[in-house]
């Protein structure tokens, strides 16, 4: 099975259905961000399963009050994404709320220069929610492998490491991999490029060989 999630961070539904069939060989999920949900509606992630047959990961980072954040979720379980990607720091009665609608996926460290600031000195404390509530995976940053082999050596084996900042953010799919990540997160070197099955078929190809 791919290690490879296409980040699809495109506006327009044509372009994104297209882009999914294109690269659907090569992929394990597809994720989907603000970015498509608002041009094209949340519509756009049952037209994706339908037409990919692939799991639809729902990056909708969200950080809210339990209530607020169980709304959200119930939403978005209903429209056909099989994961829904939340921040840990708003606390684990969040976080379990969504855990009540359906699979959750916490930020644990993220991959942008400014990660440093806040969330990096939270990371251990994010280790411990993740460990305790046990969601399908986390999120750590590809940019930084020495921080996804800190974080794989305290997470609980069972749960999945998930890297963006492949490629556009400077990350290499390979030390990603060696350092301990579960899955590849790659957006802008597949879907900008002139031929994102060719870009898609390379990650894939370094994914298998590499790791
Ligand atoms: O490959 P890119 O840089 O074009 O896209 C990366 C995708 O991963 C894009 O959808 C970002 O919003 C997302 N992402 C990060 O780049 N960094 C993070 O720390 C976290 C995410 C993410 O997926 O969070 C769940």
């Amino acid at each position: 099975m791919s290690r490879l999630i296409l980040a699809l961070d495109v506006y327009e539904r044509e372009d994104a259905l297209r882009i999914a069939e294109e690269v659907r060989d090569y992929l394990w999920a597809i994720k989907v961000n603000w970015p498509l949900i608002l041009g094209s509606g949340i519509s756009i992630i049952s037209e994706l399963k339908e037409r990919t047959g692939l799991p639809i990961i729902a990056d909708f980072k969200v950080a809210d009050i339990p209530n607020t954040n169980r709304l959200i979720a119930k939403k978005t379980f209903e429209a056909g994404a099989d994961y829904l990607i939340a921040h840990g720091f708003v606390g684990r009665d969040s976080i379990k709320a969504i855990q009540e609608e359906g699979e959750v996926i916490i930020v644990v460290e993220m991959s942008h220069p400014g990660a440093k600031e806040f969330i990096q000195p939270t990371v251990d404390k994010l280790i411990e929610l993740a460990n305790e509530i046990k969601p399908f995976g986390i999120i750590a940053p590809a940019t930084r492998p020495e921080r996804v082999r800190y974080i794989r050596e305290k997470v609980d084996k069972d749960i999945k490491i998930l890297t963006p900042g492949v490629g556009a953010q400077g990350g290499s799919a390979v030390e990603t991999l060696k350092a301990g990540a579960d899955y590849i997160i790659v957006g802008r070197a597949i879907y900008k490029s002139k031929n994102p099955r060719e870009s898609a078929k390379k990650i894939w190809e370094e994914i298998e060989n590499g790791a």
